[in-house]
């Protein structure tokens, strides 16, 4: 039996939540493994209580589906490619009435998601990276500039949260296309309640999809990632944003997970936080 995730054990037509997964990170710029992250992901969730004591639920009665890789770990695949599988899929569980959990590999993947998104939606997605070059390595499909992708895609309804290393080019670039972000510092200054509030604000949209990099949360929690950095939002925070944000939520990913420099705590944060969207989901 292949791996699949903690208790997605129900058959697709019978799951409200659908987990896959894009083993894929040949855009990566600093240090490669994120392909290895979502089976690191799914065999950390056994580690896990399937109980949730705040939501009092347990998540074996819900039903939840692992759809598993939907690129092949073993043959590399061009970007463009995998962005387009990644399209295909996500237009095929929203349309099927899903809730789609992606679990990445790098986070150019989240542009194939931006594609097929219902209309009146939006992505706010957590970060320590603008991710808005124009492009990067030569590639305009590179993690480092799928939010510039998606910005134009979803024509600026996007919002990024705990950014705190970004270009200047980036910022001039924001200011003057207008794609707007909350610094971690300005999140931990004002609250994570606040910050959601000039968010949803800003973006104006009956419904969310959550991209969760998870360098966003700060490197002494999720070390494991391609590019660590420090001074960023706790997992408590992004709990926190998930629990607010759940009624308008859509779907999901977590991305940048990498294998090869984590010491088995950001492949446990990462189940934890598929688990805490799930839950929060599931009651609305
Ligand atoms: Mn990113």
């Amino acid at each position: 039996m292949l791996l699949h995730f903690s208790d997605a054990t129900e058959d697709y037509e019978n799951s409200r939540f659908v987990i896959f997964s894009v083993p894929f990170d040949s855009t990566s710029s600093f240090r490669h493994g994120s392909k290895f992250g979502p089976d690191e992901i799914r065999k950390a969730s056994y580690n896990l209580e399937n109980y949730l004591v705040e939501h009092n639920l347990s998540l074996g009665e819900i039903g939840i589906h692992d759809f598993g890789h939907i690129i092949s770990l073993d043959e590399d695949c061009g970007v463009e490619e995998v962005i387009d599988a990644v399209k295909f899929y996500a237009d095929k569980f929203f349309s099927e009435g899903k809730f789609p959990i992606m679990l990445g590999g790098e986070h150019s993947i989240s542009a194939g998601v931006a594609m097929a998104l219902p209309e009146n939606t939006g992505i706010i997605f957590i970060d320590a990276h603008g991710d808005f070059r124009d492009q990067y390595l030569g590639t305009k499909w590179s993690h480092a500039a799928w939010a510039r992708r998606a910005f134009k895609i979803l024509n600026g309804k996007i919002f990024a949260l705990g950014i705190r290393s970004i270009s200047e080019e980036e910022v001039e670039d924001a200011k003057r296309l207008g794609y707007e972000f909350l610094t971690s510092y300005q999140i931990m200054e004002m609250g994570v309640e606040k910050a959601i509030e000039i968010t949803l604000k800003k973006l104006n949209v009956d419904k969310v999809y959550l991209s969760i990099d998870i360098d966003g949360i700060s490197a002494e929690f999720a070390p494991g990632t391609g590019t660590p950095e420090f001074f960023g939002l706790s997992p408590m925070d992004v709990k926190k944003i998930i629990n607010i944000l759940a009624p308008k939520l859509i779907g999901a990913d977590i991305v940048e997970v990498n294998p090869e420099y984590d010491n088995g705590q950001t492949s446990i944060l990462a189940a934890r936080l598929v688990q805490e969207i799930i839950a929060s989901k599931s009651k609305n």
